[in-house]
């Protein structure tokens, strides 16, 4: 079976042999949230707070109403294919304004799974980043290898709240990204190979 990735071209740069690019759709929220699902329906919207202070962008703001039970709540998410020997790098920008509990963390949770279209309940891996920095955006990133069998990735905008929080806790999210190094070696032998 052929296979055939998609990649923004306004992302994609080749660097010394290695393919980059950013696999998520709208991840600088400059007009709206399209390109997120909300599986939960949870609270979210479009805000026009940007981590860069564009005015011609804003971010996802979310909002956990949950009890606080000491996990993540995903609130929007992607699925996005992943590839067996790429690297992978995720993460965004996050603003806990300091109305909002404090100890409320941002978190990035990428869930790999076995199945090309994030089919099934069970990861394989679960990797996530996140921060609490109150009153600044502050940056959360990591990264991952992916392994012989982990096919698909769920990439999750969370938030986690400290155990008994009962008030809603909201967090901007801006600037995602979930970023793909593909070696030239891989990227010939699974792409240009007639
Ligand atoms: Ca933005």
């Amino acid at each position: 079976m052929k296979k055939t990735i998609f990649l923004a071209p306004l992302f994609s740069l080749f660097l010394g042999g290695t393919l980059t690019a950013n696999e998520l759709d709208n991840p600088e929220f400059d007009t709206d949230l399209s390109g997120w699902s909300n599986p939960s329906g949870r609270p979210a919207s479009w805000d026009s707070l940007d981590a860069a202070d564009s005015a011609t962008s804003g971010s996802a703001m979310l909002t956990n109403e949950l009890p606080g039970s000491g996990g993540a709540v995903s609130i929007l998410s992607q699925c996005i294919s992943i590839i067996e020997g790429a690297d992978y790098s995720f993460g965004a920008m996050t603003f806990l304004p300091t109305t909002e509990p404090s100890g409320t963390w941002a978190r990035v949770v990428v869930n790999l799974l076995d199945k090309p279209d994030c089919s099934g309940f069970d990861p394989v891996r679960s990797i996530f980043q996140g921060g609490f920095g109150q009153g600044s955006w502050l940056q959360t990133s990591g990264n991952f290898a992916a392994q012989s069998g982990e096919l698909s990735a769920v990439v999750n905008l969370s938030i986690q709240k400290q155990d008994g929080v009962e008030a809603p806790a909201s967090v901007h999210f801006d600037n995602a990204f979930f970023i793909v190094s593909l070696p030239d070696e891989i990227f010939g032998d699974r792409f240009q190979a007639p």
